[in-house]
């Protein structure tokens, strides 16, 4: 079945950019909660003025899912003055992290983390952004031996191409991004403390190669790294999945260490109705699921999007596919 003809898994609200986790036996999804703006559609992302965040569970998947109301709003968090973006769990230790993309006085994107005992919240966000922080599309990521990651980081509205020498640079926002055979942007990750609050050592940035082991380079639209960083473990590989932005597809690179390097290795989803396209990955009862968004039930509306979810498959070499093998 074509993504765009796939059944809205909310409906009562529109919501986007979802991260799925299964915790406590249940699934759980932490999406953007958009809403109606009068703000006209712009490439700076104007338009997605989202300023809360519900969580959703379910028990099983097809079965019915719970909204477990407001978890975290802007007015709460000392450092935000808005647009709180897409954002990502995670448990350890028996408590539960909620990590949020939101601008910060100043104009300037930055990356926040809020806690609680539960899964569904509600949680209490840090007065400060994580240290160190910038950009946009948190995603965390566990690994078995206990080392949690942050990968982050998206280019044009999600200013990411203001970071090149570390410091912000306003002015670099004006050219969105190199475009010719330099090296593309690359997304960043760093580790996480113990306490899950604080960076670890320093950002990196994450290499995402060709087949010729090269790094993708700033003109190739179809294959380089926009934003909505995703990780995930299969069969001992790890998977970095991300957007391609204005070529709207969803694809995937394979490394044999969180911190890479990945080489890419295809697409996940073609185009889907809106201008964006943004994903998570996740086991949930032995079988894996593709978690995205659309704008199909607002027909079309790019900031009033539509979480969706479908099963994958990996064939016998860890590709992924969008059918049973
Ligand atoms: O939802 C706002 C932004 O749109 C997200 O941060 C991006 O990944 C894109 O989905």
């Amino acid at each position: 079945m074509a993504a765009n003809d796939l059944a809205p898994l909310i409906t009562h609200l529109y919501t986007a950019d979802p991260s799925a986790h299964s915790f406590n036996g249940k699934l759980y999804v932490y999406p953007s909660h958009d809403r109606e703006t009068e703000i006209e559609d712009n490439d700076n992302g104007d338009q997605y003025d989202m300023n809360d965040y519900h969580v959703f569970s379910m028990e099983e998947m097809g079965g019915p899912v719970t909204d477990h109301g407001v978890a975290l709003k802007a007015e709460d968090i000392p450092w935000v003055s808005k647009q709180l973006w897409a954002p990502d769990a995670a448990e350890k230790d028996g408590k539960f992290y909620l990590y949020f993309p939101a601008r910060d006085k100043d104009g300037v994107f930055r990356i926040g983390v809020a806690s609680s005992d539960k899964p569904e919240g509600p949680f209490t966000p840090e007065p400060e952004p994580i240290k160190g922080s910038y950009s946009i599309d948190p995603a965390s990521f566990v690994d078995t031996d206990g080392q949690a990651y942050l990968y982050f980081g998206g280019i044009w509205g999600g200013q990411l191409q203001c970071w090149r020498s570390g410091k912000y640079d306003a002015s670099a926002y004006t050219s969105m991004e190199n475009s010719g055979d330099e090296d593309a942007i690359q997304p960043r990750v760093a580790k996480l403390t113990n306490d899950m609050k604080e960076f670890d050592g320093p950002i990196r940035n994450l290499a995402i190669l060709d087949e010729h082991g090269q790094p993708l380079k700033a003109h190739d639209h179809d294959r380089r790294f926009f934003e909505a960083a995703w990780m995930h473990k299969y069969n001992g590989k790890y998977y970095f999945s991300y957007s391609t932005g204005d070529t709207h597809f969803l694809c995937y690179a394979i490394g044999d260490h969180p911190l890479g390097p990945f080489t890419y290795a295809g697409r996940i989803l073609e185009p889907v109705v809106g201008w964006t396209t943004h994903h998570s990955i996740a086991e949930f009862k032995g079988k894996w699921y593709l978690f995205h968004h659309d704008a199909s039930l607002s027909k079309g509306v790019n900031h009033l999007r539509c979480v969706k979810v479908r099963e994958i498959f990996y064939d016998k070499d860890g590709k992924i596919t969008l059918t049973p093998q």
